[in-house]
């Protein structure tokens, strides 16, 4: 048994986007194998394997922590914790913070460092800030994802659901909701392509922009909330496939009235989209690590197909986004093949 013994703290008690300070740091030390007890001039201590001694308050912004080293850092060298994999009871004579104390100046201990901050009243503000950062699909947040997000989701997309999802933080919808919801925006957006006026089309492309943000909101409230659920990662996947076929179907049949051979561009387009998908998805399923496939790709990912639909309905152009994603994509995808079969994994 691996038990996390965590000084007690009022500030445990504060809320945060939806969640107590308390569950915050509980829940990651029981993803990481502890057992978590607090603890507050406690005078007696279970026999465990190993010891995680957290003496400050803080808040854990790291997903997946593993704990390997012995004395934890906060990334600006601040020291909250500390790791004993001996048996702790050879220092232990009933005053924790002795025995801490006794440990350390035995041991020359190591450091690892993990993504966390010191929590107290006056830093709220920027722990709320860091919690929410933390939860966008980069590789500075030490996420592994299937996939990094794109240029579109980094610049655009993720400013603005980062705000929808602290303002759904407290409130009780689940990431599976949204991810419904966010499929039936694309519903909504798809039909209105329909109409064939410019108005339409520009509410059309305005709402499909609308589904790529809270496209980000049912993970980052999954994450933000601990409600990741395997489910819910293959419906927000699956979800997204009908909707990029529903999308460029409806915009296709809409140019299809001038033009037949639009069919063919359109048939083509439907493919690129699903392409790019599946020669992600099925890279993560083979080689079982976040997609990556060398420095020079063309970026022509899920955020990045939907923001040029967007611009093509603003500028009532949106036959020039139905060609480069049909183009962009399947060149990519043929790319892809070529630039795996070389790659050092
Ligand atoms: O949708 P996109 O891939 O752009 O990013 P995201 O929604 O920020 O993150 C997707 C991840 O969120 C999934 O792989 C799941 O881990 C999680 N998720 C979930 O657990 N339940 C959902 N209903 C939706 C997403
Ligand atoms: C309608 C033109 C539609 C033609 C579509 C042909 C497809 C062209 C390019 C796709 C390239 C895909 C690359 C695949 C790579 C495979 C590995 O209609 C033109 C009328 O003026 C509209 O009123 O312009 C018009
Ligand atoms: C087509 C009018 C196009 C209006 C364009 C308005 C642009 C406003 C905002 C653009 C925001 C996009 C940001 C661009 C960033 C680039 C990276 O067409 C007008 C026809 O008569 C309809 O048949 O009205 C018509
Ligand atoms: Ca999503
Ligand atoms: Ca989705």
């Amino acid at each position: 048994m691996k038990l996390a013994l965590v000084r007690d703290s009022e500030i445990y008690n504060r809320k945060l986007l939806g969640l107590t300070l308390r569950d915050r740091i509980k829940v990651p030390l029981e993803r990481a194998g502890f057992k978590v007890r607090f603890f507050n001039g406690d005078t007696s201590v279970e026999r465990a394997e190993s010891y995680l001694i957290i003496n400050e308050p803080v808040l854990i912004l790291e997903r997946d922590i593993e704990l390997n080293g012995r004395k934890l850092l906060v990334s600006d060298g601040f020291t909250f914790g500390y790791l004993f994999e001996e048996d702790f009871h050879a220092f232990f004579d009933g005053d924790l913070q002795m025995a801490i104390e006794r440990y350390l100046q035995r041991n020359s201990i190591e450091a690892q460092q993990i993504w966390a901050v010191k929590l107290s009243d006056e830093n709220l503000k920027l722990s709320e800030k860091l919690l929410l950062s933390s939860l966008v699909k980069a590789k500075r947040t030490g996420l592994k994802p299937a996939y990094y997000d794109g240029i579109i989701a980094r610049t655009l997309n993720r400013r603005i659901s980062l705000r929808i999802s602290k303002y759904l933080a407290d409130r009780n919808v689940t990431p599976n909701q949204i991810t419904v919801l966010s499929f039936l925006i694309s519903v909504i957006g798809s039909a209105l392509f329909l109409l064939n006026s410019y108005l339409a089309t520009l509410i059309a492309g305005i709402i499909i922009q609308l589904h790529s943000i809270i496209d980000g909101c049912d993970g980052e409230i999954a994450r933000l909330k601990f409600m990741e659920s395997k489910y819910g990662a293959w419906l927000d996947g699956v979800l997204d496939r009908y909707a990029d076929f529903l999308i460029i179907f409806c915009i296709t049949l809409s140019l299809s009235q001038t033009n037949g051979l639009y069919w063919v561009l359109g048939f083509l387009a439907a493919f690129a989209s699903f392409i790019i998908a599946y020669t992600g998805d099925k890279y993560v399923a083979v080689y079982r690590q976040t997609y990556n496939s060398g420095s020079f790709k063309i970026p022509i990912t899920r955020d990045v197909r939907l923001f040029l639909i967007f611009l093509g309905a603003v500028f009532n152009a949106l036959a020039i986004s139905v060609i480069l994603i049909a183009v962009l994509g399947n060149i990519e995808g043929l790319r892809r093949i070529i630039a795996l079969r070389s790659a050092k994994l």
